[in-house]
């Protein structure tokens, strides 16, 4: 099948003056719903916007045979050139080991691609994990054409440093972007755009953000260009006044929070001549810069009603392009959590004291899946929300069910006593046919000291209540929170182990300090003697901590990872977005497919690892690959067991793009 690189609703010249852009690196497999909720709530004010999947069309850039084709030649001259020299750097010897490896995975992918929206050929297991594989292949080759960078379709990084503003001007400026020439393309057709918001919601959207807004203001100078999403208020709420002011060099506007009456107020004041500045303040979450250098204005922080909340409209979006052989979409029937007290937990806006939990009217969110169900001709939801109220969940369960609503769907839940026999027999009956609960532990001190609400023998009962409804259960645990000693650790795999007939899947994961959780306001509370970043860190995304007293040992650990493996091996799991992750578009297609066990057993063919063995190059190849790796690797370990560490002087961590640079060049 051959890939067409573009959809067929970019007419040839846009109409609409306003977009929203969801760019690259994030789930192919389904459209996420920020955006189809702004153009939703605009769309019933009359103010109209259109929207671009950017992550979805840039993938079929990729897969297309003249992207390969390039590529191959820049991998062919590369390691052509680097064969040729007497004598290979460190670093040069990481992009040689890259290219070798990835030269044999030069080839046409459009077979996988196929394979993912093909509703026979995507239930074949084997065939399946082979187009899987091929995505992931694809990403190696990405990866030697774009050294020093990594992707998958949840991370786009530097090898070791975290994105700061060196970083990514130094992408920016060499065009390392792998969409390069399809921004070029897409932004051609956008005529001349009044107005581009930018949606940075997850944290692999970092580089094709800043890319992108640097290229448009580059092609349009008097485009108003903003950021919205999660991940840029996490940024702008953690970083300090600096990093706030070097973003505005790259855009006119941040909206913070939800951005439905940001837009509403500020699109029709962008159809005038010139932007009233002083009627800006006013705005609801905008945020932009003063005239003072350093200075910013900020309008009223606002929290949307959801009573006002329209239904999302994702009629821009090919449906059938995304990589999945159904339709599913994605819909938030309410916001915020109402338990929000979680010791780790800053999930999305809830640390802001003013994402309060709220509920579209029941009768209302069914007419909104009503509605979708019939325009789109779906089936098949995900309820995208931080959790549903045991109340509201059963309201609508009942309403689904009164409305003879044939839906199947799927969402997050907390472990609570409420969910009877019976009321999980109701939720089955309206359709729900998957859950992921936040369990996190074993071990019922743990979950005290999280404040989880919740204790090992209440998460048995009503897992067992939702797993005997039907339901496929998926459990997400988490280890080594601050305070956690190993035997603790312990508890949560052996009550996994315990339940296993009734846990569909499960995740073991290691806890990850984030900003604005309980713990990072907080930290002696737990035990915690500080708490710091690394240099390059300067978005102040990923906190770095020192216990007061660590006693846990390095075989201790060992110990929790063959058990982690053990139990693994008797599941069929995989990383986003693929069938066997937990709340994704392809695990829940698998589950109603095959029922809610199809991940509770090894599936008979394994999943291939992320290495090729090289070997295709039309010359011999110079130098050894297992030598380059074993120097990639001794330096690595070397390096951050270093760069990682709490400085005295300054209170951070050396690590950063410049560093990193510094120390290679004094090997
Ligand atoms: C449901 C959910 C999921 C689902 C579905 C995700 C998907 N890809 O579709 C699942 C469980 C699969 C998931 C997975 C992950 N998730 Co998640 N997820 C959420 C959750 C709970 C709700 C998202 C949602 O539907 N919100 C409702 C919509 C309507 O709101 P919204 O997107 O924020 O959009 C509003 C505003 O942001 C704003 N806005 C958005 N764009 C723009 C643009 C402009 C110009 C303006 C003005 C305004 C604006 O207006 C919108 C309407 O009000 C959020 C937490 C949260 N409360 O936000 C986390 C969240 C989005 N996830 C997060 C993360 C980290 C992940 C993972 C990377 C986890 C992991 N370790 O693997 C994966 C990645 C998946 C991927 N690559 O796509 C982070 C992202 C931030 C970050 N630091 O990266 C969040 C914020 C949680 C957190 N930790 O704070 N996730
Ligand atoms: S972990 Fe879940 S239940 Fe706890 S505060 Fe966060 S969203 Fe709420």
């Amino acid at each position: 099948m051959p890939v067409t690189s573009s959809s067929s609703k970019t007419t040839a010249i846009e109409e609409d003056s306003s977009f929203l852009i969801f760019p690259p690196f994030a789930d192919p497999t389904w459209a996420y719903v920020g955006l189809p909720a702004l153009k939703g709530y605009l769309g019933q004010r009359g103010i109209s916007i259109s929207l671009r999947d950017y992550n979805l069309e840039g993938l079929y850039f990729l897969l297309a045979g003249e992207t390969m084709a390039g590529w191959r030649q820049r991998v062919t001259a590369r390691l052509q050139s680097l064969n040729g020299r007497k004598k290979l750097t460190l670093y040069e010897q990481m992009e040689y080991r890259r290219l070798a490896e990835a030269l044999p995975l030069c080839r046409d992918y459009a077979d996988c691609l196929a394979v993912m929206r093909d509703p026979q050929q995507f239930y074949h297991k084997k065939n399946y994990l082979r187009a899987r594989d091929g995505f992931e292949e694809l990403f190696l080759v990405m990866e030697a054409v774009y050294f020093p960078f990594r992707f998958s379709f949840n991370r786009a990084a530097h090898l070791v440093a975290p994105w700061d503003f060196k970083l990514l001007d130094a992408y920016i400026a060499r065009q390392g972007s792998p969409f390069d020439l399809f921004y070029r393309q897409q932004l051609a057709k956008l005529g001349q755009p009044r107005f581009i918001g930018i949606s940075l919601t997850f944290v692999s959207q970092i580089p094709e953000t800043f890319y992108l807004c640097r290229l448009i203001k580059e092609l349009f100078p008097a485009c108003f260009v903003m950021l919205g999403g999660p991940c840029i208020d996490q940024i702008v709420g953690n970083s300090d006044r600096d990093t706030v002011s070097r973003i505005f060099d790259y855009v006119d506007a941040v909206g913070l929070q939800e951005g439905e009456k940001t837009l509403e107020q500020l699109l029709p004041l962008l159809a005038g001549e010139s932007l009233d500045r002083e009627r800006c303040i006013a705005i609801p979450n905008l945020m932009m810069k003063g005239v003072n250098p350093g200075s910013f204005i900020q309008g009223p922080a606002v929290t949307f009603d959801l009573a006002d909340a329209a239904t999302p409209d994702y009629a821009d979006l090919e449906l059938d392009r995304y990589l999945a052989p159904e339709r599913l979409l994605l819909y938030s029937p309410t916001r915020g959590c109402y338990w929000n007290k979680c010791s780790f937990c800053s999930y999305g806006f809830n640390q802001s004291g003013r994402h309060a939990y709220r509920e579209i009217p029941v009768e209302r969110a069914v007419a909104d899946l009503q509605a979708m169900a019939q325009e789109f001709g779906v089936k098949n939801f995900y309820l995208s929300s931080d959790v549903l109220s045991p109340a509201y969940a059963l309201a609508l369960a009942q309403r689904i069910i009164d409305e003879n609503l044939d839906i199947r769907w799927s969402t997050d839940l907390r472990i609570e006593a409420s969910y009877s026999p019976e009321r999980c027999r109701l939720l089955y009956q309206a359709g729900l046919r998957a859950v992921a609960f936040g369990v996190e532990s074993g071990s019922d001190r743990v979950l005290r000291l999280m404040n989880k609400g919740i204790d090992a023998g209440l998460i048995r009962r009503i897992n067992r209540n939702f797993h005997e409804a039907g339901i496929s259960t998926s459990w997400m645990t988490f280890l080594s929170h601050p305070g956690e000693t190993v035997h603790e650790a312990g508890e949560t795999l052996a009550l996994i182990e315990r339940q296993r007939a009734m846990v569909d899947q499960f995740i073991a994961g290691e806890f990850n300090l984030t900003p604005g959780s309980l713990i990072s306001c907080h930290p002696e509370q737990y035990g915690i003697a500080s708490v710091y970043h690394t240099q390059g860190d300067v978005f102040r995304l990923f906190p770095l901590f020192n216990m007061a007293d660590s006693k846990a040992q390095a075989d201790d650990h060992e110990w929790l990872e063959e058990k982690i493996d053990s139990l693994s091996r008797r599941y069929h799991l995989d990383h986003y977005p693929w069938a066997g992750s937990i709340s994704t578009h392809h695990s829940f297609l698998y589950l109603l497919h095959d029922g809610p066990r199809v991940f509770a057993q090894p599936w008979p063919y394994p999943i291939k690892k992320r290495r090729s063995k090289g070997g295709a190059a039309p010359f011999k190849l110079k130098f050894s690959l297992e030598e380059c790796q074993r120097r990639e690797q001794a330096f690595m370990n070397s390096y951050l067991s270093e760069a990682l560490q709490l400085g005295k002087k300054d209170g951070q961590a050396p690590l950063s793009f410049e560093h990193f640079h510094k120390a290679l060049r004094g090997r």
